[in-house]
């Protein structure tokens, strides 16, 4: 899915994820690879999901994880940040250590690091998610030229990998009029017969993860480009839905679905206007290094 090279955190660490890779499958479990047998990983990561901020979905879908899946009977859930996440799994690699994350794609992790998604029998994580676009009833016949270019926004995953990329050394807002500047067809697709406004205002609200700044920038530049004055603001998931069902925001590229946002969705459906996918296959679940000996959700064993 990645095709890019993302930049590695070191000659060292890639030299030892790749000694870690060609030793598997050998001596399993009579050395330092006891720190990958079941019942290690829960008492090595202390019965803890490394996870992310409270308002994700993920963090709701993982709180349901612990409480369906019987395994994880007195597992923790840690919320913190993102980037606290991110840290704790660079940590954890470096070491070669256990850890349990909630990870989602599209998301440079995987291109850093070596990660697999642990297979989720009871389906809590869903399946293949998508992003979707919504707007707020009315958008379409007040402002017809917006209501049209968000219903064409549509990319892939490696289109946002590479805002998302290039945002690793530069401002969002500078990544995404780069890759715009990169695509002026696909743009042209999206504005083709759309007629220019003059400085008609705005608001997108997206969620505070780099996937939605991606695509939120994207779209602001394209509208600024029609004659729109755009405004961005970024808030929690259930803030999102309330404020496109409100009215309070005019439309947003960020709720992924059918799982991550799903309860969000069904609470707002009636008092906001579906417009369908901007990107299609993304994933969220629980992640682990592959030097973790465990394939499942259900290999994790329960707390003592
Ligand atoms: N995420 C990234 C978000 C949506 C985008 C998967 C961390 C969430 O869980 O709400």
């Amino acid at each position: 899915m990645f095709n890019f090279k993302w930049k590695r955190l070191g000659a060292a660490a890639g030299l030892s994820l790749a000694l870690v890779a060609a030793g598997c499958g050998q001596d399993e479990g009579d050395d330092s690879g006891d720190g990958e047998s079941a019942a290690s990983i829960g008492e090595a990561t202390e019965y803890t999901i490394t996870g992310i901020e409270p308002g994700a979905g993920i963090a709701q879908a993982t709180d349901n994880a612990v409480t369906e899946y019987e395994n994880l009977e007195g597992w923790e859930h840690e919320k913190s940040s993102t980037a606290a996440m991110l840290t704790a799994l660079g940590d954890a690699i470096d070491n070669e250590e256990p850890i349990v994350v909630t990870g989602w794609s599209p998301h440079y992790m995987f291109a850093q690091w070596d990660l697999k998604y642990l297979e989720d029998p009871k389906g809590v994580y869903g399946g293949e998610e998508s992003i979707k676009t919504i707007a707020r009833k009315g958008l379409e016949e007040e402002m017809p030229e917006a209501y049209t270019i968000l219903d064409r926004f549509q990319w892939e995953s490696s289109d946002m990998e590479s805002v998302m990329l290039s945002a690793q050394e530069m401002e969002f807002e500078e990544a995404a009029q780069q890759w715009v500047d990169e695509n002026e067809d696909t743009i042209a697709e999206w504005t083709e017969g759309v007629a220019s406004v003059e400085g008609e205002s705005i608001e997108l609200a997206l969620t505070p993860w780099d996937t939605e700044r991606a695509s939120a920038n994207v779209a602001k530049i394209v509208l600024e480009e029609q004659g729109y004055d755009v405004k961005l603001t970024p808030v929690d998931p259930s803030v999102v839905f309330e404020a496109i069902a409100s009215g309070d925001a005019d439309a947003s590229l960020a709720p992924w679905m059918p799982a991550t946002h799903g309860d969000f969705y069904k609470k707002y459906e009636e008092d906001f206007v579906d417009l369908g996918e901007n990107l299609k296959g993304a994933k969220i679940g629980l992640v682990v290094p592959t030097y973790m000996d465990i394939e499942s959700i259900e290999d994790l064993e329960p707390a003592e």
